[in-house]
């Protein structure tokens, strides 16, 4: 007889644990995800708190390290990237971002937008040019979708790319973007005379320059960068031959957000466990805190947030890997699992009390970096429109 429940109940569950996560993974899924939490623990946890106060983060020499481990497009095929599924480079992401966000963002920009818009849409020259430098981590790459004034209508924007000869002139200015002042190589979406098109800029092209983002309360172990495109003159080459109109710059979005619907959970789940460990020792009225129905409400109902956005992000990672995943499928899971995370690094927060406003401790590290969270890679309203267009059919976004 196949027995289906197992009797004894077993005490001081982590969160995950809870809901047989890891019976649902393959070996290689459950060693990328051992391996990845090992390397944030011991070389990158001890120094978060500080990259967030002072608002740095090591790119170059993280890069590098990143590279080593083959996280750097990592679910991307050839040119020297790892190959793996869609749910092991999930699984990744969320091991960095229970570090901090600020590390899954340094990787899904040079992994799912930088390299994912060459490996995609670039020409063999580009590919070959620039993939296997940046999956080593030799160099890096950021993303410039986002204006000033075009931040959720990305298809308004007003940098433009004209032909002078065989050469393109690129002139305009993108705003917050991750990686700006450490990247060697942007991908960069311009109006031309046949609507929106990608460039791969060389940052040393002249014309071209960054300047940081500073005073950000949020996703501060991360580089925001402004990038002004004066006049940059690129030969014919630089364009990406095979993205024509927003489908290419959004198709790469798809990669990201996917990648964030995992990683948020990472961020969720160090709060919680963050959480239900000071509980176990912080005495108040004469008694563990943990001891108290009222805080283990707040413990049990983030469990299940966290255990539901994780079985929502394994079923869109199974779709990703077999028949395909919809961008409304994504939009259901970056919705969901970033609102959810949220919250969660907010509700732990409060079980600190005071202690909970340092950055001792991590919940609300997490919990302001989420917020960065919720508004890229699409706001929750955009993935709420989605959401709303795929059920009705009615588009409300203008
Ligand atoms: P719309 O008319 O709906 O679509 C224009 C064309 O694009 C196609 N399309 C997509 N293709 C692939 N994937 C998707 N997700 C797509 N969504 C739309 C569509 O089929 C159409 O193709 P075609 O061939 O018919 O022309 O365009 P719209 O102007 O109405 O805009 C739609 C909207 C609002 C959903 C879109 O603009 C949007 O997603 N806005 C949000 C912008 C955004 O997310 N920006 C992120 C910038 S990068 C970033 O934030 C990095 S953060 C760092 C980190 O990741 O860690
Ligand atoms: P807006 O578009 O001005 O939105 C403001 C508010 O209006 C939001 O609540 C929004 O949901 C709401 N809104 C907009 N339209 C509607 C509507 N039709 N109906 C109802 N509500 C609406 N971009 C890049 O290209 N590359 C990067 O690497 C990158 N990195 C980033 C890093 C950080 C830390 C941050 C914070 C942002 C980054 N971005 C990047 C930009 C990010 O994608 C944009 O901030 C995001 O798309 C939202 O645009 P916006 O800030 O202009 O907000």
């Amino acid at each position: 007889m196949t027995t289906t429940t197992t009797p004894a109940a077993s005490t001081n569950l982590r969160p995950l644990e809870m809901f047989g996560i890891d019976n649902l993974l393959d070996e290689d899924e459950r060693d990328i995800a051992a391996t990845v939490r090992r390397f944030v623990d011991t070389r990158l946890r001890p120094n978060l708190a500080e990259w967030f106060e002072k608002g740095e983060l090591p790119g170059r020499e993280l890069a590098k390290e990143f590279g080593d481990l083959g996280l750097l497009g990592m679910h991307l095929q050839g040119y020297g990237c790892a190959g793996t599924n869609a749910v092991s480079y999930g699984l990744a992401c969320m091991e960095l971002e229970a570090g901090d966000s600020g590390l899954r963002s340094f990787v899904s920009v040079q992994g799912s937008l930088s390299m994912f818009s060459i490996h995609r849409w670039g020409s063999e020259e580009q590919k070959q040019e620039w993939l296997p430098r940046l999956a080593s981590g030799d160099a890096i790459g950021c993303f410039g979708l986002t204006e000033a004034d075009f931040g959720s209508n990305p298809g308004g924007m007003r940098t433009t790319a004209r032909r002078d000869g065989s050469d393109w002139i690129l002139s305009g200015t993108k705003m917050w973007i991750t990686n700006g002042n450490l990247a060697d190589v942007a991908t960069v979406w311009a109006q031309t005379d046949e609507g929106i098109r990608g460039f791969v800029v060389p940052t040393d092209t002249p014309g071209f320059s960054a300047n940081v983002i500073h005073k950000k309360l949020s996703l501060r172990a991360s580089v925001t960068s402004e990038l002004v495109l004066d006049n940059v003159r690129l030969p014919a080459s630089a364009q990406l031959p095979e993205a024509v109109g927003l489908r290419g710059p959004l198709s790469c979005l798809n990669e990201a957000r996917f990648g964030i619907v995992f990683g948020a959970l990472g961020a969720a789940r160090d709060s919680l466990e963050a959480a239900i460990d000071y509980a176990g020792v912080r005495e108040v009225f004469d008694r563990p805190l943990s001891s108290y129905q009222l805080t283990q409400e707040k413990l049990a109902d983030m469990t299940l947030e966290l255990g539901k956005g994780m079985l929502l992000a394994l079923q869109l990672g199974r779709l990703k890997d077999t028949s395909g995943v919809t961008p409304d499928q994504i939009s259901l899971g970056k919705l969901n699992n970033v609102r959810e995370a949220l919250a969660i690094a907010r509700e732990s927060r409060t079980i600190m009390g005071a202690s909970g406003i340092t950055l001792e401790y991590s919940p609300l590290r997490h919990a302001n970096n989420l917020e960065s969270v919720l508004t890229y890679e699409g706001t929750s309203e955009m993935h709420m429109l989605s959401i709303g267009r795929a059920l009705t059919g009615q588009s409300a976004f203008r």
